[in-house]
């Protein structure tokens, strides 16, 4: 997920351009099927079929033959349990000691170097291991389910199915159970000039198109240790520069980031990148700008947005700094619009306000909802998809009650202008005392 950084000026231009899309909502489930499909239990490392195809070679000659397919067999199998696909395995059933691997790390430079060797720090440090560890089960979780998606998403599927695709991923691999683990945050699937915040409500009927831009931001945690990660989607070569872009600026920004470090270093590090990109798109020429009012974010246990901002622009006039111990998400937005997003179309991401205090509620649906989203989010998002799920019905007046009275927040899709591609990759970092880890690197981005 994305902080959208929103003047006041802006706010009353929003109002006057927004006319709500409102999707009528015909609940058509068209996943039911594709779910059931999906669980093909495809456990292609697993003993016993080795054993059947093994059967097939039962005829007598070449048995030397025989012997050396075995052998390779085996071989293959000492690596363990692999993830199949769609995904089915649990990760903690794929690292039986339960230690999930660390992510990218890269030592302090300069004036931090110290760091790295320091007992105390490293002490620090071992404190937080476990921490640690329920982070890097939930990056894991982001990595496979990821994998996942980048194969399995084709055009002509609609966002509902995709959207279930990765959610049932997720939920499989990381045991969902309660506030323990689960999903970080709804899964944003935002399309084309829309850069963040649009993920499906019930019975949209929009389908995926071979020249889509998607963006996919998927958020899983463990105890409240939130993975925040997001990338590009497209089919189409022609946005390769696009995909570039985003890939070298938001790398750049990565770079940049570390213990005592001012964001607005890092908002000009990216923008930098950005400066030297453009794209030819159907003969025309269009600047690659940040999307200026997009930041990346500090992140703490159950709390997507835990304050501080990491700006993708220069001169962004942000002078705080980043502290050892915090966690945060580089994202970085580039449009070849005015590289700017307003709140558009109809709303699907909401959260509990923070530290929004006691609020007296009149309507009695408005506390029953309150109610089962104190129950299954607590603070973390949730969209109108994770709500039917709880079996709510005909909430819409409640919701806005809860909206209306600043208990939740309402986060609409974040939009350029119409016509303009947008594209979004983000990692998540922990600021380790003596090490700085990309929790959420893999090796696809
Ligand atoms: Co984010």
């Amino acid at each position: 997920m994305v902080e959208n950084k929103v003047d006041q000026v802006t706010e009353a231009l929003q109002k006057t351009q927004i006319n709500g899309n409102g999707n009528d909502k015909a609940v058509t489930d068209v996943t039911a099927q594709t779910e059931k499909e999906d669980v093909t239990n495809g456990n292609a490392d697993h003993e016993d079929e080795d054993g059947d195809e093994d059967g097939e070679e039962e005829g007598g000659e070449a048995s030397a033959d025989k012997k050396k397919k075995k052998k390779k067999k085996n071989k293959k199998k000492k690596k363990g349990n692999k993830q199949t696909e769609p995904p089915t395995v649990p990760v903690s059933k794929l690292f039986a000691n339960q230690i999930y691997p660390e992510g990218q790390l890269e030592e302090y430079r300069d004036e931090n170097n110290w760091r790295t060797t320091n007992e105390e720090k490293r002490y620090i440090e071992r404190q937080e291991h476990d921490n640690y560890n329920d982070l890097r089960r939930a990056a894991e979780v982001h990595r496979e389910v990821r994998a996942y998606a980048r194969k399995a998403i084709k055009p002509g599927m609609s966002m509902i199915e995709i959207a279930d695709l990765i959610e049932n991923g997720t939920r499989t691999l990381i045991e969902e159970n309660g506030f323990d683990s689960g999903i970080g945050f709804p899964t944003g699937l935002s399309l084309n000039h829309c850069a963040a915040h649009y993920t499906p409500n019930a019975g949209d009927k929009t389908v995926l198109a071979y020249d889509d831009v998607l963006k996919i931001d998927i958020g899983t945690h463990v105890k409240g240790r939130i993975c925040d990660s997001a990338f590009t989607l497209t089919f189409n070569p022609k946005y390769d520069r696009l995909l570039e872009a985003v890939k070298e600026a938001t790398n750049a920004g990565i770079k940049e980031v570390g213990i005592d470090v001012r964001v607005s270093d890092i908002g000009a590090a990216v923008h930098e990148v950005y400066d030297s990109y453009d794209i030819e798109l159907d003969g025309k020429t269009y600047d690659i700008k940040p999307i200026r009012n997009l930041t990346g974010h500090t992140i703490e246990p159950y709390r997507i947005h835990a304050g501080k901002s990491v700006p993708i622009i220069r001169d962004s006039g942000d002078d705080s700094k980043l502290e050892e111990g915090e966690q945060l998400a580089v994202e970085t937005f580039c449009s070849t619009g005015r590289g700017y997003v307003i709140e558009q179309g109809e709303c699907s991401h909401y959260a509990k306000v923070y530290d929004g205090g006691f609020v007296p509620l009149r309507l009695p649906k408005a506390k029953s909802l309150l109610a089962t989203i104190n129950k299954h989010f607590g603070t973390l998002p949730w969209c109108k998809r994770y709500l039917d799920r709880t079996g709510e019905e005909k909430y819409a007046m409640a919701l806005k009650n809860l909206v209306d009275n600043g208990v939740v927040q309402a986060y609409p899709p974040l939009c350029d202008t119409k016509g303009s591609f947008t594209a979004q990759m983000e990692h998540t970092i922990l600021l380790r005392p003596t090490v700085k880890e990309v929790v959420s690197r893999g090796d696809d981005y």
